[in-house]
């Protein structure tokens, strides 16, 4: 994609890495911005020399939210119209893995564009929040349901309702992100992260990501019958015979990702 205007792709062997790209708004994120991210993720998951997909701001700022300047005047039917929260949930359904690499704000829309991401890597300058409720509204893009599954209800209600933000180092102990590094290598970490993840078995990675997702919207006992049906299916893959035969042979495996 050539005619990016909000984003900038970057790639690593294997890894893709996206950047928002919106610095003197602090990457508010419009809905030119989403339509472009949308159909980015939606052509790098069919790309078979991508296998993990880093997504980032600046130094600055991941994102400060949606654009309030775009939404400040629309109507509720309007933003019916605009239908932003199904364009969203395409990124719940990218089959490769995300990587944010979060550094200074990540609020609101920021937020939940992160929470969507499936591990989380940030700078010691981190600053994490939904302060939607300062702005008269609420978190709108699944900000209440992964906030409060990721962090636990109290500590949920308290972000919601007050628009606090969180330091780095307490959304780790929450357990919103995975790990907290000094600013100068959060995207440095990220990348690395991806390339040892982008060196482990496309299909098994693939059918792993789906089956923990899916303890999030089913039963346990429908999640262990459908982690279990990916992982007989992972016995169909060439990368399987693979995997196996090179333990035995104590040998470097070498993935297909077939
Ligand atoms: N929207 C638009 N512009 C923004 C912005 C935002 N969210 N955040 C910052 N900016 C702009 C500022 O207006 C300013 O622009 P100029 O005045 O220079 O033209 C520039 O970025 C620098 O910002 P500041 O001058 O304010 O910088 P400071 O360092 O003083 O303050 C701050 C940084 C992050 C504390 C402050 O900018 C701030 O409070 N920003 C707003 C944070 C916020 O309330 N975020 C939540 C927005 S509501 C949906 C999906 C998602 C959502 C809604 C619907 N659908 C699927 C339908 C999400 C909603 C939200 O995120």
């Amino acid at each position: 994609m050539s005619d990016l205007k909000n984003l900038l792709l970057h790639r690593n062997g294997f890894v893709a890495t996206i950047q928002l790209n919106r610095p003197q708004v602090l990457n508010a994120l419009n809905m030119e911005l989403m339509d472009e991210l949308i159909a980015l993720f939606d052509s790098l998951d069919k790309d078979a020399s991508v296998r993990c997909i880093v997504l980032t701001g600046n130094e600055k700022a991941f994102a400060a939210g949606a654009d309030i300047k775009e939404m400040a005047n629309a109507t509720a039917v309007e933003m019916l119209a605009r239908d932003q929260f199904s364009k969203w949930d395409r990124i719940r359904k990218v089959k490769k893995p995300i990587i944010a690499a979060v550094s200074g704000f990540a609020l609101g829309g920021g937020c939940e564009l992160m929470m969507h991401c499936d591990i989380v890597i940030a700078s010691d300058t981190a600053k994490i929040g939904q302060p939607e409720i300062n702005i008269g509204v609420m978190p709108g893009a699944g900000g209440t349901q992964r906030m409060t599954r990721a962090v636990g209800k109290v500590l949920a209600m308290e972000l919601v309702l007050t628009g606090r933000f969180l330091t780095a180092e307490e959304a780790l102990q929450a357990g919103l992100i995975n790990k907290v590094v000094p600013v100068e290598f959060y995207l440095e970490e990220a990348q690395k992260l991806a390339k040892e993840i982008s060196n482990r078995p496309p299909v098994a990675v693939r059918l792993a990501k789906e089956a923990v997702l899916k303890s999030f919207d089913t039963t346990m006992e429908i999640g262990l019958e459908f982690e279990r049906k990916n992982f007989y299916l992972l016995f169909s893959s060439e990368d399987m015979r693979e995997g196996m035969a090179a333990f035995i042979e104590k040998r470097k495996p070498e993935w297909k990702g077939k």
